[in-house]
Protein backbone atom coordinates (compact mmCIF):
# COMPACT_ATOMS: atom_id res chain seq x y z
CA UNK A 1 0.00 0.00 0.00
CA UNK A 2 0.86 4.03 -0.69
CA UNK A 3 3.40 5.12 1.91
CA UNK A 4 1.12 8.68 2.45
CA UNK A 5 -1.87 6.33 3.04
CA UNK A 6 0.08 4.24 5.48
CA UNK A 7 1.28 7.26 7.13
CA UNK A 8 -2.24 8.71 6.94
CA UNK A 9 -3.48 5.45 8.90
CA UNK A 10 -0.73 5.12 11.56
CA UNK A 11 -1.37 8.81 12.32
CA UNK A 12 -4.91 8.02 12.61
CA UNK A 13 -4.91 4.74 14.46
CA UNK A 14 -1.95 6.27 17.26
CA UNK A 15 -4.27 9.44 18.28
CA UNK A 16 -1.46 11.63 16.46
CA UNK A 17 -4.52 12.79 14.38
CA UNK A 18 -7.34 13.02 16.92
CA UNK A 19 -11.03 14.19 16.80
CA UNK A 20 -13.77 13.14 13.90
CA UNK A 21 -12.85 16.89 12.47
CA UNK A 22 -9.26 16.33 11.71
CA UNK A 23 -9.44 12.21 11.23
CA UNK A 24 -11.90 13.24 8.59
CA UNK A 25 -9.94 15.93 7.20
CA UNK A 26 -6.62 13.52 7.01
CA UNK A 27 -8.72 10.93 5.56
CA UNK A 28 -9.97 13.00 2.29
CA UNK A 29 -7.12 14.46 2.14
CA UNK A 30 -5.26 11.38 1.81
CA UNK A 31 -7.78 9.80 -0.91
CA UNK A 32 -7.31 12.98 -3.06
CA UNK A 33 -3.94 13.35 -3.17
CA UNK A 34 -3.41 9.84 -3.72
CA UNK A 35 -5.72 9.66 -6.54
CA UNK A 36 -3.51 11.52 -8.20
CA UNK A 37 -0.48 9.11 -7.81
CA UNK A 38 -1.78 5.98 -9.18
CA UNK A 39 -0.43 5.11 -11.84
CA UNK A 40 -2.77 2.97 -14.19
CA UNK A 41 -4.85 3.90 -17.23
CA UNK A 42 -6.88 1.07 -16.06
CA UNK A 43 -9.99 2.26 -14.43
CA UNK A 44 -11.08 -0.94 -12.46
CA UNK A 45 -7.56 -0.76 -11.29
CA UNK A 46 -7.96 2.47 -10.60
CA UNK A 47 -11.42 2.29 -8.44
CA UNK A 48 -10.07 -0.95 -6.83
CA UNK A 49 -7.21 0.77 -5.22
CA UNK A 50 -9.14 3.74 -4.08
CA UNK A 51 -11.36 1.50 -2.25
CA UNK A 52 -8.94 -0.31 -0.87
CA UNK A 53 -7.10 2.64 0.58
CA UNK A 54 -10.12 4.05 2.02
CA UNK A 55 -11.28 0.73 3.75
CA UNK A 56 -7.49 0.63 5.23
CA UNK A 57 -7.98 4.80 6.27
CA UNK A 58 -11.63 4.38 7.81
CA UNK A 59 -10.40 0.69 9.87
CA UNK A 60 -8.09 3.29 11.57
CA UNK A 61 -11.27 4.84 13.75
CA UNK A 62 -14.31 2.45 12.93
CA UNK A 63 -16.62 5.15 15.14
CA UNK A 64 -16.00 8.21 12.71
CA UNK A 65 -19.42 9.01 10.68
CA UNK A 66 -18.39 11.74 9.43
CA UNK A 67 -15.24 10.32 7.52
CA UNK A 68 -17.38 7.64 6.02
CA UNK A 69 -19.66 9.73 4.64
CA UNK A 70 -16.91 11.94 3.25
CA UNK A 71 -15.60 8.18 1.75
CA UNK A 72 -18.93 7.43 0.64
CA UNK A 73 -19.96 10.49 -1.31
CA UNK A 74 -16.39 9.66 -2.80
CA UNK A 75 -17.03 6.33 -3.76
CA UNK A 76 -20.45 6.85 -5.22
CA UNK A 77 -19.78 9.63 -7.43
CA UNK A 78 -16.57 7.52 -8.42
CA UNK A 79 -18.94 4.69 -9.42
CA UNK A 80 -21.12 6.67 -11.89
CA UNK A 81 -18.10 7.10 -14.30
CA UNK A 82 -17.15 3.96 -16.64
CA UNK A 83 -15.08 5.44 -19.20
CA UNK A 84 -12.70 7.73 -18.39
CA UNK A 85 -9.53 7.30 -15.96
CA UNK A 86 -8.49 10.85 -16.26
CA UNK A 87 -12.43 11.82 -15.17
CA UNK A 88 -12.63 9.88 -12.12
CA UNK A 89 -9.44 10.34 -11.14
CA UNK A 90 -10.98 14.44 -11.39
CA UNK A 91 -13.94 12.95 -9.17
CA UNK A 92 -12.44 12.09 -6.83
CA UNK A 93 -10.32 14.81 -6.08
CA UNK A 94 -12.99 17.08 -6.59
CA UNK A 95 -15.81 14.70 -4.12
CA UNK A 96 -12.87 15.19 -1.43
CA UNK A 97 -12.58 18.86 -1.84
CA UNK A 98 -16.53 19.47 -1.78
CA UNK A 99 -16.62 17.34 1.19
CA UNK A 100 -14.28 19.24 2.52
CA UNK A 101 -15.68 22.79 1.94
CA UNK A 102 -18.96 21.21 3.57
CA UNK A 103 -17.23 20.51 6.64
CA UNK A 104 -15.65 23.97 6.94
CA UNK A 105 -18.75 25.92 6.40
CA UNK A 106 -20.90 23.66 8.44
CA UNK A 107 -18.04 23.78 11.06
CA UNK A 108 -18.35 27.49 10.94
CA UNK A 109 -21.87 27.67 11.25
CA UNK A 110 -21.36 25.65 14.64
CA UNK A 111 -18.43 28.25 16.08
CA UNK A 112 -20.52 31.32 15.45
CA UNK A 113 -24.08 29.55 17.11
CA UNK A 114 -21.76 28.28 19.66
CA UNK A 115 -20.22 31.10 20.81
CA UNK A 116 -23.41 33.16 20.72
CA UNK A 117 -24.85 31.01 23.91
CA UNK A 118 -21.82 32.01 26.03
CA UNK A 119 -22.01 34.10 28.42
CA UNK A 120 -19.23 36.67 30.06
CA UNK A 121 -17.91 35.10 32.81
CA UNK A 122 -19.25 31.83 32.87
CA UNK A 123 -17.68 28.68 34.05
CA UNK A 124 -17.95 25.73 31.34
CA UNK A 125 -17.02 22.14 31.52
CA UNK A 126 -15.80 19.96 28.31
CA UNK A 127 -14.33 16.74 28.17
CA UNK A 128 -11.44 15.38 26.08
CA UNK A 129 -10.27 17.59 22.85
CA UNK A 130 -12.52 18.48 20.54
CA UNK A 131 -11.64 20.82 17.76
CA UNK A 132 -15.54 22.54 17.56
CA UNK A 133 -15.71 23.10 21.50
CA UNK A 134 -12.06 24.68 21.45
CA UNK A 135 -12.74 27.16 18.60
CA UNK A 136 -15.99 28.34 20.03
CA UNK A 137 -14.22 28.79 23.52
CA UNK A 138 -11.88 30.88 21.43
CA UNK A 139 -13.86 32.57 19.94
CA UNK A 140 -16.34 33.43 23.21
CA UNK A 141 -12.92 34.38 24.42
CA UNK A 142 -11.33 36.63 21.60
CA UNK A 143 -15.41 38.30 21.48
CA UNK A 144 -14.54 39.55 25.25
CA UNK A 145 -16.68 36.73 27.21
CA UNK A 146 -14.35 36.22 30.56
CA UNK A 147 -14.83 32.85 30.52
CA UNK A 148 -13.59 30.15 33.27
CA UNK A 149 -13.09 26.51 31.24
CA UNK A 150 -12.66 23.00 33.42
CA UNK A 151 -11.79 20.17 31.38
CA UNK A 152 -10.94 16.77 32.13
CA UNK A 153 -6.91 14.73 31.40
CA UNK A 154 -8.75 12.12 29.28
CA UNK A 155 -6.98 9.36 30.49
CA UNK A 156 -5.93 6.62 28.79
CA UNK A 157 -3.97 8.84 25.77
CA UNK A 158 -4.45 12.48 27.66
CA UNK A 159 -6.31 14.13 24.78
CA UNK A 160 -7.43 16.63 27.75
CA UNK A 161 -3.93 18.62 27.24
CA UNK A 162 -4.61 19.37 23.60
CA UNK A 163 -7.78 21.03 24.96
CA UNK A 164 -5.64 23.00 27.76
CA UNK A 165 -2.99 24.54 26.02
CA UNK A 166 -4.74 25.10 22.70
CA UNK A 167 -7.06 27.61 25.42
CA UNK A 168 -4.31 28.11 27.41
CA UNK A 169 -2.08 29.62 24.50
CA UNK A 170 -5.01 32.28 24.06
CA UNK A 171 -5.09 33.11 27.41
CA UNK A 172 -8.18 31.67 28.57
CA UNK A 173 -8.20 30.72 32.49
CA UNK A 174 -8.18 26.75 32.07
CA UNK A 175 -8.26 24.29 34.90
CA UNK A 176 -7.64 20.54 34.69
CA UNK A 177 -9.05 17.46 36.79
CA UNK A 178 -8.58 13.83 36.53
CA UNK A 179 -11.69 12.04 34.51
CA UNK A 180 -13.15 11.09 37.60
CA UNK A 181 -13.75 14.33 39.63
CA UNK A 182 -15.82 15.41 36.52
CA UNK A 183 -18.86 13.97 38.74
CA UNK A 184 -17.83 16.14 41.93
CA UNK A 185 -16.74 18.89 40.38
CA UNK A 186 -20.07 19.75 38.70
CA UNK A 187 -22.55 18.78 41.57
CA UNK A 188 -22.77 21.59 43.68
CA UNK A 189 -21.16 19.83 46.91
CA UNK A 190 -18.31 21.13 45.28
CA UNK A 191 -19.43 24.46 46.31
CA UNK A 192 -20.14 27.68 45.01
CA UNK A 193 -17.18 28.80 42.82
CA UNK A 194 -17.31 25.19 40.89
CA UNK A 195 -20.55 25.73 39.86
CA UNK A 196 -20.73 25.04 36.42
CA UNK A 197 -22.86 27.26 33.82
CA UNK A 198 -22.46 24.69 30.82
CA UNK A 199 -20.88 21.63 29.39
CA UNK A 200 -20.67 21.32 26.27
CA UNK A 201 -18.83 17.88 25.01
CA UNK A 202 -17.90 17.21 21.10
CA UNK A 203 -19.30 14.54 19.33
CA UNK A 204 -17.63 11.72 16.49
CA UNK A 205 -21.47 10.73 15.46
CA UNK A 206 -25.05 11.42 15.96
CA UNK A 207 -27.61 8.78 15.74
CA UNK A 208 -30.74 8.65 14.15
CA UNK A 209 -32.55 8.30 17.58
CA UNK A 210 -30.61 11.83 18.35
CA UNK A 211 -28.51 10.03 20.75
CA UNK A 212 -24.77 11.15 20.41
CA UNK A 213 -21.88 9.27 20.53
CA UNK A 214 -18.22 11.06 21.97
CA UNK A 215 -15.56 10.29 24.32
CA UNK A 216 -15.76 7.52 27.32
CA UNK A 217 -16.96 9.38 30.06
CA UNK A 218 -19.20 11.89 28.24
CA UNK A 219 -22.28 9.53 29.61
CA UNK A 220 -21.52 9.60 32.93
CA UNK A 221 -21.07 13.61 32.59
CA UNK A 222 -24.21 13.77 31.00
CA UNK A 223 -25.89 11.44 34.17
CA UNK A 224 -24.44 14.01 36.81
CA UNK A 225 -25.00 16.91 34.59
CA UNK A 226 -29.06 16.48 34.45
CA UNK A 227 -28.80 15.67 38.16
CA UNK A 228 -27.45 19.10 38.78
CA UNK A 229 -30.02 20.84 36.18
CA UNK A 230 -26.73 22.17 34.53
CA UNK A 231 -27.25 22.46 30.57
CA UNK A 232 -25.22 19.57 28.44
CA UNK A 233 -24.58 21.05 25.02
CA UNK A 234 -23.17 18.89 21.74
CA UNK A 235 -21.50 20.76 19.52
CA UNK A 236 -21.20 18.65 16.05
CA UNK A 237 -22.03 19.42 12.39
CA UNK A 238 -25.15 16.83 10.76
CA UNK A 239 -22.05 15.46 8.34
CA UNK A 240 -21.62 13.44 11.42
CA UNK A 241 -24.65 11.65 11.11
CA UNK A 242 -25.12 8.06 11.54
CA UNK A 243 -29.24 6.97 9.83
CA UNK A 244 -28.64 3.88 12.47
CA UNK A 245 -29.69 3.84 16.46
CA UNK A 246 -26.74 1.43 17.15
CA UNK A 247 -23.02 2.09 15.81
CA UNK A 248 -20.11 -0.26 16.88
CA UNK A 249 -18.04 1.40 19.58
CA UNK A 250 -14.48 1.29 19.08
CA UNK A 251 -12.50 -0.70 21.55
CA UNK A 252 -8.58 0.24 21.61
CA UNK A 253 -5.48 -1.39 22.91
CA UNK A 254 -5.52 -2.92 26.73
CA UNK A 255 -1.53 -1.97 26.46
CA UNK A 256 -3.20 1.96 26.60
CA UNK A 257 -3.97 0.94 29.70
CA UNK A 258 -1.38 -0.96 31.44
CA UNK A 259 1.73 -1.91 29.20
CA UNK A 260 3.29 -4.47 32.21
CA UNK A 261 -0.49 -5.64 33.10
CA UNK A 262 -0.71 -9.15 34.75
CA UNK A 263 -1.77 -11.80 32.18
CA UNK A 264 -4.39 -12.82 33.95
CA UNK A 265 -6.07 -9.41 34.26
CA UNK A 266 -8.82 -8.76 31.62
CA UNK A 267 -8.83 -5.21 30.74
CA UNK A 268 -11.68 -3.17 28.14
CA UNK A 269 -10.58 -0.17 26.74
CA UNK A 270 -13.65 1.45 24.84
CA UNK A 271 -13.18 4.69 22.94
CA UNK A 272 -16.38 5.88 23.17
CA UNK A 273 -19.88 6.04 25.09
CA UNK A 274 -23.21 6.98 24.28
CA UNK A 275 -25.37 10.13 25.58
CA UNK A 276 -28.87 9.38 25.31
CA UNK A 277 -31.01 12.47 23.35
CA UNK A 278 -32.63 13.46 26.92
CA UNK A 279 -29.39 13.74 27.97
CA UNK A 280 -28.32 16.25 25.85
CA UNK A 281 -31.04 18.87 27.71
CA UNK A 282 -29.22 22.16 25.89
CA UNK A 283 -29.69 20.43 22.92
CA UNK A 284 -27.14 20.12 19.71
CA UNK A 285 -25.14 22.95 18.68
CA UNK A 286 -24.87 22.23 14.54
CA UNK A 287 -25.24 24.33 11.46
CA UNK A 288 -29.30 25.19 11.90
CA UNK A 289 -28.37 26.53 15.31
CA UNK A 290 -29.17 25.03 18.60
CA UNK A 291 -31.81 22.19 18.10
CA UNK A 292 -33.25 19.42 19.97
CA UNK A 293 -31.55 15.95 19.52
CA UNK A 294 -34.36 14.53 17.78
CA UNK A 295 -34.67 17.29 15.15
CA UNK A 296 -31.50 15.66 14.26
CA UNK A 297 -32.77 13.09 11.78
CA UNK A 298 -35.30 15.68 9.58
CA UNK A 299 -32.66 18.73 9.69
CA UNK A 300 -29.65 16.39 8.38
CA UNK A 301 -31.96 15.15 5.30
CA UNK A 302 -33.06 18.70 4.75
CA UNK A 303 -28.83 19.66 4.29
CA UNK A 304 -27.61 16.53 2.91
CA UNK A 305 -27.62 13.85 1.22
CA UNK A 306 -25.48 11.32 3.04
C1 LIG B 1 -12.19 12.87 20.38
C2 LIG B 1 -13.58 13.19 20.76
C3 LIG B 1 -14.14 14.50 20.26
C4 LIG B 1 -14.93 14.24 18.96
C5 LIG B 1 -15.33 15.53 18.28
O1 LIG B 1 -11.88 11.51 20.65
O2 LIG B 1 -14.29 12.43 21.38
O3 LIG B 1 -15.01 15.07 21.20
O4 LIG B 1 -14.16 13.48 18.07
O5 LIG B 1 -14.19 16.21 17.82
P1 LIG B 1 -10.46 10.91 20.17
P2 LIG B 1 -14.23 17.39 16.77
O6 LIG B 1 -9.41 11.72 20.85
O7 LIG B 1 -10.48 9.48 20.59
O8 LIG B 1 -10.39 11.06 18.66
O9 LIG B 1 -15.04 18.49 17.37
O10 LIG B 1 -12.78 17.75 16.63
O11 LIG B 1 -14.84 16.89 15.51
Amino acid sequence: MDNLIQKTFKDIKSLKVQGATDVAIAIMQAISDYSSRIKTNDLSVFKEKIKQAADLLLSARPTEPMAQNGIKAVLSQLKKENKNFILAQDIVQRTAEDFLIMMADAGDLVVKHGEELIKNKENIFTHCHSWLVEQILIKAWQNQKKIKVYNTETRPLFQGRVTARELLAVGIPTTMVVDSSAGFLISHHSGKELMMDKIILGADAILSDGSVINKIGSFTIALVAKQEGVPLYVAANLLKFHDQIEIKIEERSLQELWKEAPDDLKIINFAFDRIPAEYITGGIICEEGIIKPKQAKTLTQKNYQL
